[in-house]
């Protein structure tokens, strides 16, 4: 049986691989423009018009393709592949410990999480039964909150120029990113960091202080303002002297009151100082909350993670 099946995750990267099993030479030599080179060697080849890379033909009827690991450019391989009569069988080559194929999903879902909350819930909870029952529509509306769990959200910080936003970020990346200064609109465009909140990781992004300017800053500024339309929590701060800003309606906010060791903000639902660590697990219990219900991560029952909808058109 002539077969294909990619071996990296379906998201970009450096190189991908792509496993070709069976009559290699009526598989690779219209592709290739050339045959297949003998078992053991490695050599660089064109793959069609579209991508140049490696291939490693470890068997008579079997070899690696190193594509480069772009989406579009792995699908095309695949496509050229099964267009000269490879099988696909994707799932049951990338998980042969799967009992089924419905665990074979929950693995693959299991490989691409990015929080440590995922991991735990998709092996206590998530669907690899081929013959579950179909979710009532509570599971189903858990399940998709729960979704949040598998690719980091957008939590954007946003205040006044001078609130403490970058003091911050950088804190929380233990490092020196962004830009820190007394003088306001230090920050004139947006950086961005993973960080963990309490088994979530978020897209954590620092901007610049809102606040009247012209020029490179103003284009700055309005670009951020796309930003935090697009975000999924609002970390909205403000430092005890300031007011906080309107949000923009419909993303939840979570209002921070920075430089607390200056005093606390009376509107802020949390409070806290960058010199005083520990509450930076407030920070993050505060924005997992937001993002995350607790009810649904201690719930007992299924997780119908996205491929497992998929797989049952629902
Ligand atoms: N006392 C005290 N000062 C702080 C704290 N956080 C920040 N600051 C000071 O506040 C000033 C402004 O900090 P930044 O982090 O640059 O503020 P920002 O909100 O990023 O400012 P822009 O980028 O200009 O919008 C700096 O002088 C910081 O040292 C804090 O927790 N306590
Ligand atoms: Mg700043």
């Amino acid at each position: 049986m002539n077969t294909v099946s990619v071996q990296t995750p379906r998201t970009a990267g450096a190189i991908g691989l792509v496993e070709v099993g069976g009559d290699l030479d009526a598989l690779l030599t219209p592709i290739l423009g050339r045959k297949p080179a003998p078992v053991g060697k490695l050599r660089r080849e064109n793959f069609g018009d579209f991508d140049d890379g490696l291939v490693y033909r470890f068997a008579e009827d079997g070899a690696f393709c190193f594509p480069h690991a772009g989406p579009m450019v792995v699908r095309m391989l695949v496509e050229a592949l099964i267009a000269q009569g490879a099988e696909s069988t994707q799932k049951a080559a990338a998980f042969p410990e799967a009992a089924g194929p419905m665990e074979s999903l929950l693995l693959a879902t299991l490989a691409q999480a990015t929080s440590p909350a995922a991991v735990d819930l998709l092996l206590a909870h998530g669907v690899r039964q081929d013959d579950a029952p179909l979710p009532t529509p509570k599971d189903l509306e858990r399940s998709r909150r729960l979704d949040v769990l598998l690719s980091p959200p957008t939590v954007t910080i946003f205040g006044p120029p001078n609130a403490g936003k970058s003091t911050l970020f950088n804190a929380l990346a233990d490092q020196q990113l962004a830009l820190v200064d007394d003088v306001a609109g230090t920050t004139r465009d947006h950086l961005e960091q993973r960080w963990l909140a309490d088994g979530l990781v978020v897209q954590l992004v620092d901007t610049a202080g809102v606040r009247k300017s012209s020029g490179l800053e103003a284009d700055a500024i309005c670009h951020q303002s796309e930003l935090i339309h697009t975000a999924d929590l609002i970390l909205s701060v403000a430092n005890p002297e300031q007011a906080f800003l309107p949000p923009p309606p419909g993303i939840p906010t979570l209002k921070v009151g920075l430089q607390s060791d200056r005093g606390n903000h009376p509107e802020s639902h949390l409070s806290l100082s960058v010199p005083q660590e520990q509450t930076f697990q407030q920070l993050a219990v505060a924005i997992r909350q937001r993002l995350v219900l607790d009810e649904d991560l201690q719930h007992q029952g299924p997780w119908w993670y996205p491929a497992a909808r998929a797989a049952r058109g629902i």
